[in-house]
């Protein structure tokens, strides 16, 4: 990261990095990126002060495009670091950041009981419905008849697919918003809203990839905004998420449960660390 100045204010471009993303062309992940970068500028926040974390992927390679502190993690596991991270660097505003195959099939357990947790932190999935990186293989949130990659059964998995919002609510989460890479401003504005709501938030932003999953250029029809007041209740969170068609963008549901750690602070000093492991 290159030296910030703490007095100084930054744009959307200063978080960006130097390195030039190797994404396909077209890929949703772009736009997800500079929303992300648009979010941390208009909270006023400083690269320094700032995290992004992942795990592995072509989205999860985002913390190498970002100017800000950032750990390319392993695979599934980013949710465990940035957890970490969090708790012994409260003053640092921690993102999380990856893929559906990442976050939701290796990393299925670290999400469950990251909701649950509610540490203070805005975790983005950047959702294409298939592993990218991999070359097509299906996600826990491909259609259950998708069969149009070789990497993929005849006929599909014929497994329903994982409904991560849903997921979210029932596992505790206390901030769930939806966004689409197609809308880049509407969805940096949730996730400024998620990086500002106390505790776990997750935001499910619906980023094409155009190379394994070329109909999903055709998202641009189908997304829509909600403009919708956030329920603070889970039962009406609950119907909502049930009756959607995954296609409804907004922020679903602002819990109010105070974040993890608040009272309890993670202590670094090593003095007391030594003192914990001595026999
Ligand atoms: C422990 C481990 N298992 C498997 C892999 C192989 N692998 C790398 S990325 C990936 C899936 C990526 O899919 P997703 O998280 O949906 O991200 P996308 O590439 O679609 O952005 C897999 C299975 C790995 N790197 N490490
Ligand atoms: S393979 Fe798909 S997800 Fe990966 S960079 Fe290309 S378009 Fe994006």
């Amino acid at each position: 990261m290159s030296s910030c100045d703490s007095t100084a204010t930054y744009a959307a471009k200063d978080f960006k990095s130097d390195v030039k993303p190797v994404w396909c062309p077209g890929c949703g992940d772009y736009a997800v990126l500079s929303s992300i970068t648009k979010a941390f500028a208009d909270l006023g926040l400083k690269p320094h002060e700032t995290s992004v974390v992942s795990g592995i992927g072509c989205s999860s390679r985002i913390p190498a495009y970002t100017n800000t502190y950032g750990i390319h993690s392993i695979h599934g596991r980013a949710l465990a670091v940035g957890q970490g991270l969090k708790l012994a660097r409260p003053d640092l505003t921690v993102m999380v950041a990856g893929g559906d195959g990442d976050g939701f099939s290796i990393g299925g357990n670290h999400f469950l009981h990251a909701c649950r947790r509610n540490v203070d932190l805005t975790y983005i999935v950047m959702d294409n419905r298939v592993y990218g990186m991999t070359k097509g293989q299906p996600s826990p949130t491909t259609e259950s008849d998708w069969d149009a990659s070789a990497m993929a059964p005849p006929g599909g998995t014929g497994m329903t697919p994982f409904h991560p919002l849903a997921i979210a609510l029932a596992s505790g989460a206390n901030f769930i918003a939806r966004g689409f890479s197609g809308d880049p401003n509407g969805t940096a504005q949730i996730i400024a809203e998620a990086i500002r709501h106390p505790g776990f938030s997750f935001v499910a932003i619906m980023s094409p990839c155009i190379t394994f999953r070329e109909e999903q250029r055709d998202w641009k029809n189908t997304m829509r905004n909600v403009n919708i007041e956030p329920t603070t209740d889970p039962a009406q969170a609950a119907r909502r998420l049930m009756t959607d068609d995954g296609f409804n963008c907004g922020i679903l549901y602002r819990g109010n449960r105070p974040a993890y750690g608040k009272e309890k602070k993670a202590t670094n000093a090593v003095s007391d660390l030594d003192r914990e492991f001595t026999l």
